[in-house]
C-alpha cells in the first residue's frame, strides 16, 4: 500500500489500534514489541534511539552478536555510555533488560560493563536477566580470532574484526561444542568441557595458541555463583511478558549488510543481524514484531574491511569523520565514509520487512554545498543492476550513479520540530523516504538524546 507514493508503515500498514499522531519522541510509540535494526554496516545509532524508546518500554532485549557492538548514548547533562553487551535499556531505571540466547556472551567484559555502571549511579539489580540458552564466549574465542586474522594478513584478505572472539564463539555452537550459560550449573562438567574445547585452538595453530585453561576455569568457578541469579529461561520470560501485555523493544547490534547470510560475505559478522536473529536469538516469534525500525544514517559508515561501492575518499571523508566523531566505539579504529546507499537501503528494507526509518546524523552533513546519493550500481558489461549482487568481485567492480542534492548549509543540531529543518533538509529526508518507501519517522540531529525530530 502506498500514500502519495510513499510507503506509510503508519497509514497503511499497521492495524488501526496503532493508528496514533506522534509529534515528539517522547510520544507514546504504539507498538507493544519494536524491534531496532541496523541498515547499512553498523554504527547507524541504534543505541541512542533504543535508549530514547526505553523510556516508553518495559524490556529492552538483546538478541545477538556479542561485545564486538557499540552502542553510544549520551544523557541529558552529556555524559557518555558506551554499551557493549548490557542492553541499551539500562539507563532508564523502569525498564528490564534481557540478553537472549543468541547473544555471545563474554562474562567478563559483562561484569566490568556492570560495575562501570554501577560506579556511575546506574542501578543494575534486578534489571538485567541473562539467557541460560546463551553461548559463552571466552578468552580462547579472542585469541583464535586474532591468530585467524593474522593468518589472513597474509593474503590481505584480513575481515578487520573487532577481534572479541565473535566469529569462533558462533563456531563453536555451530560446531556443537559451545558451552552455555546452563552449563555454569556444574563446573565439574563445565572443566571437562572447557578443556576439550580449547582442543581446537592448540591442534590448529599449535604453539602460536595460548591459553591458560585451568587458570579460566578458576576465573569462571569464581564468576559463576555472580551469574546464576541472573541466568533466566528468557524464552519463557519474554513470552509471559508479551502474554501479560508487556512492551518489549528489541535491539539488534551490528546491521544487515553485516549478516552472516545478506551481507557482503565474508566481510561480515557471524551473526544475523537482520529481523531472522532477532527470531532465533530471543524466540519471540515474528508475528509478534508490530515495527521494525531500520536506523540509517544520513551518510554511511563502515569499519573493517569488505566492499564499499559509495565510499568517499580524501578530504571530504576525514572532514564527515571530524564532525560524525566517526571512530569505533569498540575499538577506537577511523570508520570508512561514504554517501548514503539507496541500492543497499532497498535491499535491507526488503529482507526485514522494515516499517520505519530513524534517519541519523543529518546534522553532519549540514556544511555540505551539495550532497550525493547513490542510486542505481551499473556493473562493468554496462547493465544496471537490480540489487546488491552475492558475487563481491562484482561489486567491487560497480559503478555508482548518484543523484546530487542540495545542501542547506546551515546549523540544524538545535531543530526539535519537523517545521524547524530547513527546506533542503527536509527536501532530503523526503527524498529518501521516497526513494526507499518508507516513512522517515525519526530524524537524528546530533548525539544528545533530545537531538531528535519526529517527521509527521
Ligand atoms: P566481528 O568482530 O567478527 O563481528 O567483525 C566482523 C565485521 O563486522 C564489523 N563489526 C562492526 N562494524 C561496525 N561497528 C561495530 N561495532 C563497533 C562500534 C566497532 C568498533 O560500535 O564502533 O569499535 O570498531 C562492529 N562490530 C563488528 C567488523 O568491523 C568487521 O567488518
Ligand atoms: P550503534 O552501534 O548503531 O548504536 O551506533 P554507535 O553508538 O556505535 O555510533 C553512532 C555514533 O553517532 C555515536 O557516537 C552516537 O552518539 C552518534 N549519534 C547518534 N545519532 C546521532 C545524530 O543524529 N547526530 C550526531 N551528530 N551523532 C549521532
Ligand atoms: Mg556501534
Amino acid at each position: 500500500a502506498r500514500c502519495n507514493g510513499i510507503r506509510h508503515a503508519y497509514s497503511c500498514h499497521v492495524p488501526p489500534r496503532l493508528l496514533v499522531s506522534m509529534r515528539a519522541a517522547s510520544e507514546v510509540f504504539d507498538a507493544q514489541v519494536a524491534v531496532v535494526l541496523g541498515t547499512q554496516w553498523g554504527d547507524e545509532g541504534k543505541g541512542k534511539l533504543v535508549d530514547i524508546l526505553a523510556q516508553q518500554y518495559d524490556i529492552v532485549a538483546r538478541a545477538q552478536g556479542g561485545a564486538n557492538a557499540g552502542h553510544t548514548i549520551y544523557d541529558e547533562e552529556g555524559n557518555k555510555y558506551a554499551l557493549h553487551l548490557v542492553p541499551s535499556g539500562i539507563l532508564n531505571p523502569k525498564t528490564i533488560c534481557v540478553v537472549g540466547n543468541g547473544v555471545v556472551m563474554h562474562l567478563p567484559t559483562f561484569f566490568n560493563e556492570i560495575e562501570g555502571l554501577k560506579a556511575r549511579g546506574i542501578k543494575v539489580d534486578g534489571r538485567l536477566f541473562i539467557s541460560d540458552r546463551a553461548h559463552l564466549l571466552f578468552d580462547l574465542h579472542k585469541e583464535i580470532d586474532g591468530l585467524r586474522e593474522a593468518e589472513l594478513s597474509g593474503s590481505g584478505k584480513q575481515i578487520g574484526t573487532t577481534k572479541r572472539g565473535i566469529g569462533p564463539a558462533y563456531s563453536s555452537k555451530a560446531t556443537r561444542n559451545g558451552i552455555r550459560v546452563s552449563d555454569l550449573k556444574d563446573m565439574t562438567t563445565f572443566a571437562t568441557k572447557l578443556t576439550n574445547l580449547s582442543l581446537d585452538g592448540s591442534k590448529r595453530f599449535g604453539s602460536d595458541y595460548h591459553y591458560d585453561v585451568e587458570g579460566e576455569i578458576a576465573k569462571y568457578t569464581d564468576i559463576a555463583p555472580t551469574v546464576r541469579p541472573l541466568v533466566t529461561d528468557t524464552v519463557e520470560y519474554i513470552n509471559d511478558a508479551y502474554e501479560s501485555g508487556k512492551r518489549i523493544l528489541i535491539e539488534g547490534a551490528n546491521a544487515t549488510m553485516l549478516d552472516l547470510d545478506f551481507g557482503t560475505y565474508p566481510y561480515v559478522t557471524s551473526s544475523n543481524p537482520s529481523v531472522g536473529g532477532i527470531a532465533t536469538g530471543l524466540g519471540l516469534a515474528p508475528n509478534k514484531y508490530q515495527a521494525l525500525i531500520g536506523v540509517a544514517k544520513a551518510y554511511t559508515t563502515r569499519v573493517g574491511a569488505g566492499p564499499y561501492p559509495t565510499e568517499i575518499f580524501g578530504k571530504l571523508a576525514e572532514d564527515l569523520r571530524e564532525i560524525g566523531r566517526e571512530y569505533g566505539t569498540t575499538t577506537g579504529r577511523p570508520r570508512r565514509i561514504g554517501w548514503l546507499d539507496i541500492v543497499a537501503l532497498k535491499y535491507v528494507c526488503r529482507i526485514n520487512g522494515l516499517t520505519h526509518i530513524n534517519l541519523t546524523k543529518l546534522d553532519v552533513l549540514s556544511d555540505l554545498e551539495e550532497i550525493k546519493v547513490g542510486l542505481r550500481y551499473r556493473a562493468k558489461d554496462g547493465n544496471v543492476l537490480t540489487s546488491v549482487p552475492a558475487d563481491l568481485e562484482t561489486l567491487e567492480g560497480v559503478t555508482v550513479e548518484y543523484e546530487t542534492l542540495p545542501g542547506w548549509k546551515s546549523d540544524i543540531s538545535k531543530a526539535r520540530k519537523w517545521e524547524e529543518l530547513p527546506k533542503a533538509a527536509r527536501d532530503y529526508v523526503q527524498r529518501v523516504e521516497e526513494l526507499v518507501g518508507i516513512h522517515c519517522k525519526w530524524i537524528g540531529v546530533g548525539p544528545g538524546r533530545d537531538a531528535i525530530v519526529t517527521k509527521p
